[in-house]
């Protein structure tokens, strides 16, 4: 009769090796987590001096995302009419950024930007909200309602600022029609701070990290 010991090949024997090395590692460092991302989020927004517009949408999701698949529907000063803005194809990997700007921004914030686009245009009283087809993924604001200059908070405002959301914040706002708290999802940094843009500190299910150490233990069988 064979011994574990022989069934078991010397690769697949280093591979468990590594695997619960891994595990270990992980448990002694990992920290509590809240929640898993489940879609696309809205991860800054920034509402700087005059053109110097920006939305960065981070993938805290485990699956590859095709960004063209979604739409940032602008509605203006409390309309309830949309003016669509689509994105251009690209892959978003887990745990990827993509920066949109309007197109007029300073040539430091365009650097940082994937995209560009005229009707990237809001200015601190505008409703953006996140779709992919018919279901909101995300929202800024409140559809249908005008906050005058800006929505206000103990912590900032929607206008001549730029917010990041919180790491804390695992999915994205999916009533377009609630009442927008931004003190209560956004940190406020001041006018033009553009040095947040392409990374996001995020708390939730660091699927990324899954997903290398797994690549990692499947590469010994190979
Ligand atoms: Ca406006
Ligand atoms: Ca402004
Ligand atoms: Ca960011």
């Amino acid at each position: 009769m064979q011994t574990i010991k022989q069934i078991i090949r010397p690769n697949a024997s280093l591979a468990l090796l590594l695997l619960v090395m891994v595990a270990t590692t992980m448990l002694a460092t990992i920290s509590p987590v809240s929640a898993q991302t489940t879609d696309l989020l809205i991860s800054e927004y920034i509402e700087g001096s005059s053109n110097n517009k920006a939305l960065e949408i981070f993938n805290g999701t485990a699956d590859e995302i095709e960004l063209s698949e979604y739409q940032l529907l602008r509605y203006s000063n409390g309309s309830d009419t949309a003016t669509t803005i689509s994105f251009d194809s690209y892959l978003m990997v887990p745990g990827s950024i993509y920066v949109i700007a309007n197109e007029f921004a300073d040539t430091e914030l365009l650097d940082l930007a994937q995209q560009t686009s005229s009707e990237l245009n809001f200015n601190g009283n505008d409703s953006l909200v996140l779709v992919r087809g018919n279901t909101v993924v995300d929202s800024f604001g409140q559809v249908g309602f005008d906050p005058g200059i800006s929505w206000t908070c103990p912590g900032g405002t929607t206008i001549n600022q730029t917010l990041r959301r919180m790491p804390g914040v695992c999915n994205g706002d999916d009533d377009t029609d609630l009442e927008f708290d931004p003190c209560l999802q956004y940190e406020f940094f001041s006018v033009d701070s553009f040095d947040g843009l392409g990374e996001h500190n995020s708390d939730c299910i660091s699927v990324g990290t899954n997903r290398v150490v797994w690549n990692l233990v499947k590469s010994q069988y190979r």
